[in-house]
């Protein structure tokens, strides 16, 4: 009998042992776990590659590693990222983007009313939900969370075709401030998308995980989250390998577009001086919006940026006069060339006011700033260098800048992803301790 026990115990050894040599010569398997985020304005997905130990963000055909946050309906078709901004702007009625704003919440009547004047498509009140009211061949509603699907079913869809593998398991950040049923419905949102999640994570963790701080001595991380439109700050503490939010505040107005609102201000003006009238149509608006946008991005890299846009100025008055015919004036060309200690100078006041949650955390968090080991810049605004320089001062050291803010977050999603896979070195299962009695502080 003991001696049939050991000759099974033996075979089991000799199958493990052949199992272990053999793993070693097969090539290294696919990830079966994406890693999502699903950002109020881009969306993005990520995968941990077992064999190389690398993130990929993954890019869809024409090399983009995020889909604008946007879903377009037609009388034939439902179309998300770069197709239904394509479509936003022949039909914006029916283009809905945001979604993540409304994703899980309760309104009260008056604040939905409030959000829903902000926006070219129809936001309906469902005893506290929103709702989307659109009216392709017929008028219909659809929620959220089936937004939220139709852009995970897309970045599901880019990742199938990039590893070749059907996908049905994944792990998604949200805001560290969302609550309960935010997050409920945000995975509910990944439900219908034909996917399991099998982990929630903050973003804020995410971002420290892309910067591989799990796996290095540090207690306390900063995190700066500076977007198109708000301001995220977190104070995370890690424990054990285990990270805890342990306060947050932030800014909901305050990001790139104040920034870029701030130049089209000044434009706007040396055009007034330039050419007697300020600009007023809204095509030349447009454009003017367009060009300083670009030198804003520009400027991150360049000391000076160029705006040079041809607008039609008085086309306005004439039109009026001969009752909105089309009445072409020769355009003239406006150009203005922006330095960027102007472009700093226009925008101090808004760049001083990412310093107000940032202290409002180290308060709650109890902590000095001498105390913070490690900052963490996410989001587009951050590649900023004023803003670097600003946060940089502020604790006497350099923020962590190395990862592509656009993509921190999605590279630690991607690297949990690996985790809850099981294809991380250490097995580890969970890196996120969470904390559902925080609230957050909000400036604005
Ligand atoms: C709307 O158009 C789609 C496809 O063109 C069609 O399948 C659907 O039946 C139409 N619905 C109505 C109410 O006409
Ligand atoms: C509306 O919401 C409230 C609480 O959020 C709930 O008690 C009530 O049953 C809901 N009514 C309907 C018609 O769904
Ligand atoms: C969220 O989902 C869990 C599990 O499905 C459920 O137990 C919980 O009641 C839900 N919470 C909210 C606030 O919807
Ligand atoms: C940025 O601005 C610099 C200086 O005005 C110019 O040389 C360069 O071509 C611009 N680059 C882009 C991408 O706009
Ligand atoms: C300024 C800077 O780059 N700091 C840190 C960023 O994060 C890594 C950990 O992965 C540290 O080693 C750097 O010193």
């Amino acid at each position: 009998m003991s001696g049939e026990i050991s000759m099974i115990g033996s075979v089991i050894l000799a199958l493990f042992l052949a199992g272990y040599l053999g793993q070693q010569y097969l090539p290294p398997p696919k990830p079966k776990v994406i890693g999502l985020d699903l950002g109020t304005t881009f969306c993005s997905v990520g995968v941990f590659h077992p064999g190389s130990g690398d993130v990929e963000v993954i890019a869809d055909e024409e090399g983009r590693k995020s889909i604008p946050s946007a879903v377009s309906f037609t009388a034939a078709a439902v179309l998300a990222g770069h197709e239904a901004v394509e479509l936003a702007d022949g039909d914006p009625q029916n283009t809905v983007y945001d979604a993540k704003r409304f994703i899980g919440k309760i309104f009260e009547a008056e604040a939905l009313e409030q959000e829903s004047a902000r926006y070219p498509f129809k936001v309906i009140n469902n005893n506290g939900s929103a709702e989307f009211l659109l009216s392709t061949n017929h008028t219909f509603t659809v929620t959220p969370e089936f937004i939220a699907s139709r852009l995970l079913l897309t970045m599901r869809k880019m990742a199938e075709r990039r590893l070749d593998v059907h996908i049905q398991k994944a792990v998604i950040s949200v805001p560290a401030e969302f609550d309960e049923r935010q997050r409920n419905f945000t995975v509910r949102a990944a439900n219908l998308a034909g996917l399991e999640i099998l982990r929630v994570i903050n973003e804020p963790t995410a971002a420290a995980m892309a910067y591989g701080l799990h796996k290095v001595d540090v207690f306390n991380v900063l995190v700066v989250d500076l977007g198109g439109g708000t301001l995220d700050v977190s104070l995370l503490n890690k424990q054990g390998g285990m990270f805890f939010t342990r306060a947050m505040a932030g800014n909901n107005k305050l990001g790139g577009q104040d920034f870029s609102q701030r130049l089209l201000q000044y434009a706007m003006e040396r055009a007034h001086q330039e050419f007697g009238a300020p600009p007023a149509l809204k095509e030349d608006i447009h454009r003017l919006r367009q060009a300083v946008e670009a030198a804003k991005l520009n400027l991150t890299l360049h000391p000076s940026a160029t705006v040079r846009v041809p607008l039609s100025l008085g086309a306005r008055d004439r039109s009026e006069s001969a009752g909105g015919a089309a009445a072409a004036a020769a355009p003239v060309l406006f150009q203005a060339v922006i330095t960027r200690q102007l472009f700093e100078e226009l925008n101090e006041d808004l760049f001083q006011k990412i310093l107000a949650p940032v202290e409002t955390v180290l308060a709650e968090g109890r902590l000095d700033k001498a105390d913070v080991d490690e900052i963490v810049l996410v989001g587009g605004s951050t590649r900023i260098p004023r803003i670097r320089r600003l946060i940089g001062e502020y604790f006497g050291k350099e923020p962590n800048t190395s990862v592509d803010p656009d993509l921190a977050v999605v590279t630690g999603v991607a690297i949990q992803a690996g985790i809850m896979g099981g294809s991380w070195p250490l097995q580890v299962s969970a890196i996120e301790i969470p904390n559902r009695h925080l609230r957050k502080t909000n400036f604005s």
